[in-house]
């Protein structure tokens, strides 16, 4: 019987071979792959965030854990598919037009990964079309915009904008975040919600995709 309490330590310190070793052996063994990301990825992904929140872990850190984790989902994904596992949702995330800023999106990518969501990583610099187009090919419950200069967090708002246009504000949350947006700025534009950091992005993820 593996042990998922070893597994989620291993994302935890990120031990990727280790967490490659332990998800193989559970898979082999027999361990549900529901058991398997739950108890042992999502669990030590929580950790990771609420260390990351309380200043006990790092950027480096989160990135080594979320590597870790991973390269244990490269394995886990096919099964879960085949158990009919779903996701707890959909993602678009995306540094909006004209930001190239990519590390904190990148790491609220990883985040949401590791909480269980099916994370659509759209790049830097997107266009809001793109992300109205894509809502509707990923049938995305949320949209994470990340924006790092004062000079693009209009394109958040324009991209709240396109939605709208489109007739699609009501069938997307959108939830923002970077170092110059703010919770005011969140409820001047319209968004659902804004997130400090990566573990706050999963936090309010949960809620908005539960509603
Ligand atoms: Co640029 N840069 N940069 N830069 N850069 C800043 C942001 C800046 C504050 C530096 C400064 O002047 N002190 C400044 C912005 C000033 C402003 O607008 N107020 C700046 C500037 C001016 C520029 C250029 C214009 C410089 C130039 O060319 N003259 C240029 C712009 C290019 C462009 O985007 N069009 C530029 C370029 C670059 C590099 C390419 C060199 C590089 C980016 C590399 C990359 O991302 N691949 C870079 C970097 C690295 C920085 C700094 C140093 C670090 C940013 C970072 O990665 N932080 C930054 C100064 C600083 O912050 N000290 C700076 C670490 C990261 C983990 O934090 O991204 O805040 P952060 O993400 C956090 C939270 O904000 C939150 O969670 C993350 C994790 O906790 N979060 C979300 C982020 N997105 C979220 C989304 C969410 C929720 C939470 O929901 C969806």
């Amino acid at each position: 019987m593996a042990d998922l309490n070893a597994l989620a330590e291993a994302i935890i310190s990120g031990n990727q071979q280790e967490a490659v070793r332990i998800t193989k052996e559970a898979l082999d063994g027999g361990t549900a792959p529901a058991d398997v990301l739950n108890k042992g990825l999502v669990a030590g992904m929580a950790v990771v965030g609420e260390r990351f929140k309380a200043n006990e872990f790092y950027v480096p850190e989160v990135l080594i854990a979320a590597r870790a984790m991973k390269s244990a989902m490269e394995l886990l994904r096919p099964q879960l598919k085949a158990a009919g596992v779903e996701p707890r949702g959909t993602v678009l995330i995306g540094t909006v037009r004209g930001d190239l800023h990519d590390i904190g999106k990148n790491l609220v990518a990883m985040m949401l990964e590791g909480a269980g969501y099916n994370v659509v990583d759209m790049g830097v610099d997107v266009k809001p079309e793109k992300f109205v187009e894509a809502v509707e090919s990923e049938k995305a419950h949320l949209i994470g915009l990340s924006a790092l200069l004062t000079t693009t967090m209009p394109a958040m708002k324009e991209t709240i904008e396109a939605l709208k246009q489109a007739g699609m504000r009501d069938k997307v949350a959108v939830l923002i975040g970077g170092a110059p947006v703010t919770q005011d700025y969140a409820d001047e534009i319209g968004a659902d919600a804004y997130a400090p950091d990566a573990a706050s992005a999963v936090d309010m993820a949960n809620g908005l995709v539960a509603k």
